[in-house]
């Protein structure tokens, strides 16, 4: 209970954010063509956008509070947006008017709500969309600016409610759309603040002094440690191009994005489309509450591992990931002339 009374005078003060003085007028949603937004589980990301015409796309969208898995053998309770860390990625065209229906499940314990990046309107929606247990709230925006986008909770005190897993990524696809690829993933990495040090076993409380501190225990792709290796791996074959969309939901750290063993031939820097690319970067900057798309073509077979290069996180504190690729050996771009060692070393 001592959390409502943190809440409401934040709430207050995003209540008149929104301003009472704005344009009333209809948006122009309403004589668009409707389309219900399919969420995938990350890190599926949506299929790309076939329409060339403008559309209002309805997104539900729940905010949940539930117990999972941080780490082999350590649990905590996350919150989420659609049940998964980060929430689903959401795909629209520029130009659409993108209906929100966010709902706070019934048997939560606390106010949630919505800001996203994207959003051209007080608090990205959050100011409109402060919601209790059982409550939804319906807000409609137009996306003006193509690229990826973070959402997050706005809900103060903010930082608790993204260390426990509220944040996820929109693309607005560019009218045009983007190039085609063979192979696309949604990856974002967030840190855990728990009270036990990294691995220690059980329930693991929130952990506040750590994140104010800015000192977590778990810094993680996709929720938790470990999600995308072994049979969480992502996968493409010899040949293919990748496209990663790559958030970061901090709530604090700036993630140093790196491929071992690839370099991408392009990046949209801070997910900025429309603009300048960068070819041919080893490692990108993502700043929390930010994005980065980077593409990057696989020729040899192998497993290769995604980490945030401030290396400890990636080595000590869970922020390690792999796609795995197959097909034939591509001796002309890598062979090893010593096989004896080759066959001992099975990491990366
Ligand atoms: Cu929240």
């Amino acid at each position: 209970m001592r959390r409502l009374t943190l809440i409401l005078p934040a709430v207050a003060i995003l209540a008149v954010l929104a301003g009472t003085g704005a344009a009333q007028r209809r948006g122009d949603g309403g004589a668009l063509p409707e389309v219900k937004a399919v969420l995938y589980a990350p890190p599926a990301a949506p299929p790309p956008i076939e329409r060339s015409t403008a559309a209002k796309v309805v997104v539900e969208l729940e905010t949940t509070e539930q117990k999972g898995t941080l780490a082999s053998g350590v649990e905590y309770t996350f919150w989420t947006f659609g049940g998964t860390v980060p929430g689903p990625m959401l795909r629209v065209r520029e130009g659409d008017i993108v209906q929100i229906r966010l709902t706070n499940q019934a048997t939560a314990d606390n106010t949630h709500s919505i800001d996203l990046h994207a959003v051209t309107g007080p608090g990205g929606g959050a100011a409109v969309t402060q919601i209790v247990p059982g409550e939804q709230g319906i807000f409609e925006w137009k996306a003006l600016n193509p690229g990826l986008y973070v959402y997050h909770c706005a809900t103060p005190h903010v930082p608790i409610h993204i260390a426990n897993g509220m944040y996820g990524m929109v693309l607005v696809e560019p009218a045009k759309g983007l190039p085609h690829v063979e192979r696309e993933y949604y990856v974002m990495q967030g840190e855990f603040y728990t009270k036990g040090r990294t691995m220690t076993p059980g329930l693991q409380p929130f952990d506040p002094e750590k994140a104010r501190d800015e000192r977590p225990e778990y810094v993680v792709f996709n929720g938790r440690m470990g999600a995308l290796l072994n049979e969480g791996a992502l996968t493409a074959r010899t040949g293919q191009t990748v496209r990663l969309f790559v958030g970061n939901g901090g709530p604090n750290l700036v993630s140093s994005f790196h491929v071992i063993g690839e370099v991408f031939d392009r990046v949209y820097p801070e997910a900025s489309i429309g603009g300048d690319l960068k070819r041919n970067v080893q490692t990108t900057l993502v700043p929390a509450g930010g994005a980065a798309i980077v593409e990057f073509k696989v020729d040899v077979p192998g497993r290769f591992l995604l980490v945030d290069h401030s290396i400890s996180r990636a080595m000590d504190k869970g922020a390690l990931g792999s796609i795995v690729v197959t097909g034939d050996d591509r001796p002309d771009i890598f062979r090893s002339l010593s096989p004896e060692i080759g066959k001992r070393h099975s990491g990366h």
